[in-house]
């Protein structure tokens, strides 16, 4: 553990408010007591989550569901947290203006309608400081025919040119691709390549924001992580797990040796580091367990599958690679992959002042019969659907 110390101390893992509100499915949304009424709430559970994880030192806003009237004293409300306020979250899927498109649609006036909400982003993060700007679109269609394609691939760049032309010195635009849903037929940007095209198009302020969940079954995620950091294309990670379409659950569940293996590429394209530019979010919802506990578990397992990939024998790897060892070569990454790095994690935390154990951490804290108490009353904050 001693060897990749120094590259662990880097991971930094931004928590999205969203995962502390209640989610669900179309069938149901379930309560949970301590669930926030407000963003302020939202802020103190991810203080929570990095006090005693030392990993998540930013978290996430999806505005409109995270409005709020002064943004400068939010950013203070999350410094004097120990947070910073990260990723500014658009959001064009849930008006009604834009049932056949936001930034795509074929009526420039909705498009407007949609650039503009862009450029409220953009204020906020004029104040909170945020670099990145986050747009995944909704926007597709259903059948055959229902919408002109190529038209509407036009006006996304248009569109596009006109928020990415707002963006002052240091900040970003995320675009998000997702191969399908809400659209079942089409999607605008569905894919690594579409986005990547608009974003060259764009400029360098414009990159590739990768959400795991976001891919058909099969893909093979690491390899599109290896080619975007290549083309120093590769902005953000949305970090989830799948096992059937969008599932959002919490990363590393469902597959751990395909974060393990995006990771390793993470790695080997120094992603780590704050200077690759590479923010590593999650975006995840809790459905049925309890919400911190959920992202205390996540960016563990981040953590864990990180030191794992961080311990891969690059230089025996390599000699085996170009000998065309190709059993030997797989062996050393089963190697690092089946290490069990938690009792080494264990005592990091430990020299950091930090819990060796944060979920057992937690449930010692009293902190979730805290909040079940104190907060009653109000709404409980939720995924706006
Ligand atoms: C869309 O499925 C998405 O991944 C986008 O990132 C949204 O902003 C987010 O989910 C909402 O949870
Ligand atoms: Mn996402």
């Amino acid at each position: 553990m001693d060897d990749i110390a120094a590259e662990l101390d880097q991971l930094a893992i931004e928590v999205p408010s969203w995962a502390y509100g209640n989610s669900g499915t179309r069938f149901k949304v379930f309560a949970t007591p301590g669930t926030p009424r407000t963003v302020q709430e939202k802020i103190a559970d991810a203080a929570m989550v990095h006090r005693l994880t030392g990993l998540a030192p930013s978290v996430a806003l999806h505005i409109p569901w995270d409005k709020v009237d002064d943004y400068g004293i939010l950013s203070s409300y999350a410094a004097d947290h120990g947070m910073e306020l990260g990723t500014i979250n658009s959001n064009t899927f849930q008006d009604d203006d834009y049932k056949f498109g936001s930034l795509t649609h074929s009526d420039a006036a909705v498009r407007n309608k949609a650039i503009d909400h862009m450029y409220e982003c953009i204020e906020v993060m004029n104040v909170t400081g945020s670099r990145d700007l986050k747009i995944w679109l909704a926007d597709g269609s259903n059948y055959p025919g229902q919408a002109d394609m190529r038209s509407r691939q036009d006006w996304l760049q248009d569109s596009l040119r006109k928020v990415y032309d707002r963006l002052g010195d240091g900040q970003r635009l995320v675009l998000e691709y997702k191969f399908f849903e809400p659209a079942f037929y089409h999607t605008d940007v569905p894919d690594w390549g579409t986005s990547y095209a608009h974003c060259l198009q764009l400029g360098e302020k414009a990159l590739v924001c990768l959400d795991t969940g976001h891919h058909a079954p099969g893909t093979n995620i690491e390899f599109i992580v290896a080619q975007l950091i290549r083309l120093g294309k590769l902005g953000s990670f949305d970090f989830n797990s799948r096992f059937y379409a969008d599932d959002d659950l919490i990363v590393g569940a469902a597959d751990p040796f395909q974060l393990f293996r995006i990771m390793a590429e993470v790695v080997r394209g120094d992603g780590l580091s704050p200077e690759s530019g590479i923010a590593l979010m999650l975006d995840q919802c809790h459905n049925l367990e309890e919400k911190i506990p959920g992202q205390i578990r996540s960016v563990l397992n981040v953590q864990e599958m990180t030191a794992r990939a961080l311990l891969i024998d690059r230089t025996a790897l390599t000699a085996a690679q170009e000998s065309g060892d190709v059993l030997g070569a797989n062996a050393i990454m089963m190697d690092a992959f089946y290490t069990d790095v938690r009792p080494g994690l264990a005592q990091w935390r430990e020299t950091k002042g930090l819990p060796a154990d944060p979920m057992e951490a937690y449930r010692a804290s009293g902190y979730q019969d805290r909040i079940n108490t104190d907060r009653q009353g109000g709404q409980q904050a939720g995924w706006g659907a």
